[in-house]
């Protein structure tokens, strides 16, 4: 069975309780919780963190070497500035795939240019907690399509 880390980036774990209007009201245990029954669903299985450090983002994707098959990253703001998690992704040579919970294109400059993108498979974003399992069947995809 394939395994996936999804990995949650700073200041996610207020998700659902400030700023509806832009990140929506579903929490980050929420979705964790979705992922987890997708995962049963389709047949992966499912590793879920959060941080809003850095450097333990860092270790966590490092820590999916020659062990997990596929990287889901919501990186926050890190997105937008992070070259050590870019560099991190190349190190562990594992599929990523860039996910966002809003539209970063529709919103501030600050929010387009993305370091992930340039080391990801793909880019989901503005499709709110749902977003979060279409990166997993897409994952999926990815990996089947890739044999
Ligand atoms: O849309 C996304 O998923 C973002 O990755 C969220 C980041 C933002 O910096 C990115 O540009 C786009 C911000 C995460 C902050 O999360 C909060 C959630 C609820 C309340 C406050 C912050």
């Amino acid at each position: 069975m394939p395994g996936f880390l999804i990995l949650n980036g700073p200041n996610l774990n207020l998700l659902g309780t400030r700023q509806p209007e832009v990140y929506g009201r579903t929490t980050l245990a929420d979705v964790e919780g979705m992922c987890r029954a997708h995962g049963e669903k389709i047949g992966v299985g499912v590793e879920f963190e959060q941080s809003n450090h850095e450097g333990a983002l860092i270790d966590a994707i490092h820590g999916t070497r020659g062990r997990l098959d596929g990287l889901i990253l919501n990186a926050g703001a890190y997105t937008h500035t992070s070259l050590a998690l870019m560099d991190a992704i190349s190190s562990a040579e594992i599929p990523a795939i860039e996910l966002h919970l809003s539209n970063v294109h529709a919103r501030e400059e600050f929010r387009h240019k993305s370091y992930i993108a340039r080391v990801a498979v793909g880019v989901i974003c503005g499709f709110g907690a749902r977003g979060y399992t279409l990166a997993m069947d897409a994952m999926l995809s990815h990996l089947e399509t890739r044999k």
